[in-house]
This record gives C-alpha cells, structure tokens and sequence, in this order.
C-alpha cells in the first residue's frame, strides 16, 4: 500500500503522516463522504469550503458530461465559445445592485488573486497613475499560493520559505482579538478602529504609491475571523478617500456561504474587484474569476488603440468549456432549491448549536457568520497544533468530516444541509471534544 501512495507529493499535507495511516475518500453523495473502507462521513467543510450544492448532483454531472461530449476545449484567446458569455453575463447579474459589469475567468483562488493584483495595477497606469504600485494586504490574511498571494498574504509559513517575494507590500494588522472578542455570536463588537491603520500606511507610503487594499471580508483559511462591526466601511471610506482599489477575495465567502450571494451584499459594502473560486463550481471542476466594478474595463478599453489587446494577461483555461457548463448548472441549482436562503435560514440554528460548544474542556473561542463556524482549542503547551490534528482523526473516525488550521478547527457545510446533520454534527464533534486529550 505505502508504495503506491509515495509518488504523490500531497499538497499542504503532513506526507509521512498520512501517508503511514491514509484517510482515503472514494466517492460522495449530498453531504456525505464514503471511506476506502466503506464508511460514511458527513462533510462538515464542503470538501474544502467548495461543494457548496452538495456532492454528486446529477444535474452538474450530466452537464459536465455533455459538454466534454461536445466541445471539450477552444480557446478564448482571440477566439470564443458561448459558455464564458453565458455564464459572465449571469454572474454580474448575480452581484447584487448591478455595480460589477465584468468577469474574468481564472482556474483557482490563487489565479483569481494573481489577476485581480495585476488588473488594479494596470489599471492605475492606464490612467495615467502608474506611480500606484503598492499593495496592501493584511496579517492573517490567505490569498492563495502564487507569489502575489503568498505577498500580500499574511500566514508566515506559506512565505517564509520563499524568499523575498513581491516587493511594494504592506500589511494591515488583523482584527482577531480574544481578549475583547472572545465567544461573539456573529460580528465582534470591538475593532472598527483597526481599519484606521490603513491611515497610518498611506501617512508611510503616501496614496500615490498605493494601488489596492486586499482583504478576505471574513478570513476564513487563517482560522475563521470575522469582521468586527464597521470594520469593512472603515476599509471602503479610507480607500474612497485617497482613490485605493479595495479587492475583495470572496473565494469563500462567495455563492452563499453567509447566507446571501456574496459577503459583499451581506455587509452592504462594495469593493472594486471581487475574486472568487470554489463555489462557482460547487468543486466540481476547477474555475475561479475576477469581477470588475462598473467603469474599470471601459477604462482598459478607452486607453488603447482599437484592434490592440488591452489586458496582457490570460490562462489557456480561462472560460474552459467544461468549468463553464459546471458553474452554469451550479448556478441553477443554488436558485431552483434556494441554497442561499437556506444558509440564511439556518445560520440562527447553526450560530445555537456552536456555541453550545462553549464549556466543552479546551475550547477557548467559538466564532460565526453565515454557515461558517470555528472552534479555536487551546494548544497543548509545546505541541501547537496537534490537539487539533487528534480532533480531525477522532472526528473521522466517528463519521465527520472538520478541517483545522493551527488549533482551530473550522465548518462549513454544504448549503444543502438540513437541521438534522446539523445536530448531527455537533453531536459527533461534542462528544470528540469531551474525550479528547
Ligand atoms: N483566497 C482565499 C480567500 C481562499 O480561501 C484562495 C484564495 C486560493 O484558492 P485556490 O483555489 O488557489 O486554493 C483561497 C483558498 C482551508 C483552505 O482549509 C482554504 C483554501 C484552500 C485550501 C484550504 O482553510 N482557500
Ligand atoms: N508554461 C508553458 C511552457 C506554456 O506554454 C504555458 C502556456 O502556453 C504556460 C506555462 C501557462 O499555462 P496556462 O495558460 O495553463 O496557465
């Protein structure tokens, strides 16, 4: 057994670990997993905060088949082929209030970040700014894994290795705080004021310099950080006034996680560039996109020659036909069965169960918003992180899916889930938590 699994250098991944004792998945169904050893396990985390319409459905499945039957590639460089059409125009109509016109299509969250850096660059210089070069990221912020992401970024093991990165960044303090915001039910109350370090930055750099502030409106892969009250206006009215770029990066919190269809209309705050990924294809195949505030390729378009290309940039796989029939049919899927308001009607019962997590041994904070949920444990003395490792075993071994970051452990299920997985859920995870060491 252990041979066969050796050539796969698993991304993110403790190799020597899992691949002594493997967790092997072998196919899925709605909210469940099946084991290699023939097991059901519920998906506390969407595979990996992805298969937000839940696993295998037909209605996906069948247009990904037939679409690979059909027209299995063509370029959209100087070439085109309806599906990226199709689904941009459905996507800006997806954004609430009609302020993003255009989409960029990419194959991943990174990609999504890397071409949402380049564009806010590009677009200064095209406006006769080039001078704005900067950006502007946060601490515990995660972007992804390409060299933009890993620069703005914030988590200092996905960029101490390497090297200096890109230079011109700078950093926000994050906004997690357990001494003032300890067990919130939702949005914190205490720390709008740490938007106002962005004043301190430009004060240091000058606006001039500065392209675009990054931001994931609730950090989710650094452990679950929600935004405290006011936070995000302080962010917008702080770039509104000294003319920043504020990107952003939905590739969780897009297509429904907070109950709406995205964290902007959730906080009813509009950024310039939102990323995405993930959701947009329930994870089935791999696709993320870049969406433009109203104004921002009119300006790409007005500066340059008619018959020139006004943006250098593309994947071979921007708009694949495949990952445009799978977002497409995921899109109708999350309208017909009202997946978002479903994640909005239950996120009450969830924010409930959550927290009544709360006196369980080791639990030193629990946070939510929408249907995402963390549970920070305290680290055993010496050993950070491995509580949290022995949590996920145990967790998968009684039959749930959790996925952990430091001593944290972080959900957030399909939007299909019902009260009773819920439940469910919080049994399995009670009962691990009672026990653990
Ligand atoms: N931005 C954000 C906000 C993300 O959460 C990415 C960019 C990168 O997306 P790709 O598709 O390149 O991975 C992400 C991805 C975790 C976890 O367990 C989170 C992500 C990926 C893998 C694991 O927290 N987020
Ligand atoms: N590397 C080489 C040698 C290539 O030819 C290409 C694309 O043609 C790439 C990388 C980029 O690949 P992609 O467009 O899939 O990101």
């Amino acid at each position: 057994m252990q041979s066969q699994l050796e050539a796969f250098w698993m991304p993110f991944t403790a190799n020597r670990q899992f691949k002594a004792k493997p967790r092997m998945l072998v196919a899925a169904k709605d909210m469940h997993y099946t084991t290699a050893d023939g097991r059901q396990i519920l998906d506390g985390i969407a595979g990996l905060w992805c298969v937000n319409a839940g696993h295998c459905r037909p209605k996906i499945v069948e247009a990904i088949q037939k679409q690979v039957a059909t027209l299995d590639f063509a370029p959209t460089f100087q070439m085109g082929h309806p599906g990226p059409f199709e689904l941009a125009e459905r996507l800006v109509k997806l954004m609430p209030g009609g302020k993003f016109d255009h989409v960029f299509f990419t194959n991943s969250g990174s990609e999504s970040v890397d071409t949402a850096l380049k564009i806010a660059i590009a677009y200064h210089r095209v406006r006769g700014e080039g001078t704005r070069q900067r950006l502007i990221g946060r601490e515990r912020g995660y972007h992804g894994v390409g060299f933009g992401g890993i620069s703005v970024g914030g988590i200092v093991s996905n960029r101490k290795f390497f090297g200096s990165l890109i230079p011109g960044v700078d950093h926000l303090p994050h906004t997690h705080n357990l001494e003032h915001n300890a067990f919130s039910h939702g949005q914190p109350q205490w720390g709008a004021h740490l938007a106002d370090e962005l004043e301190r930055i430009v004060t240091l750099h000058d606006a001039s310099t500065i392209a675009a502030v990054i931001v994931e409106p609730v950090a989710g892969s650094t452990g679950v950080l929600i935004p405290p009250v006011g936070y995000l206006e302080g962010l917008r009215a702080i770039c509104d006034k000294y003319g920043i770029l504020l990107i952003f990066d939905e590739v969780i919190t897009g297509f429904g996680r907070l109950g709406t269809s995205f964290a902007t209309e959730y906080f009813g705050v509009v950024p310039d560039l939102v990323t995405v990924a993930k959701g947009i294809t329930s994870g089935t195949i791999p696709m993320g996109a870049v969406f433009t505030r109203q104004g921002i390729y009119d300006t790409f378009m007005e500066a340059s020659a008619e018959g020139a290309i006004e943006l250098f940039h593309g994947y071979t796989y921007s708009g694949h036909p495949a990952a445009c029939a799978a977002a497409l049919a995921t899109l109708a899927i999350y309208e017909e069965e009202g997946l978002f308001a479903n994640a909005h009607h239950l996120a009450s019962y969830w924010e409930e169960c959550l927290h009544s997590l709360r006196d369980l041994p080791h639990v030193i904070d629990i946070r939510n918003l929408g249907l995402i949920g963390a549970i920070e444990l305290e680290p055993i003395p010496g050993k950070p992180t491995a509580r949290a490792v022995e949590c996920l075993q145990r967790c998968y071994d009684n039959g749930l899916l959790i996925r952990t970051t430091g001593d944290i452990i972080a959900l957030s299920p399909p939007l299909i889930i019902q009260k009773y997985h819920i439940k469910e859920m919080f049994e399995i995870l009670a009962g691990v938590l009672r026990e653990l060491p």
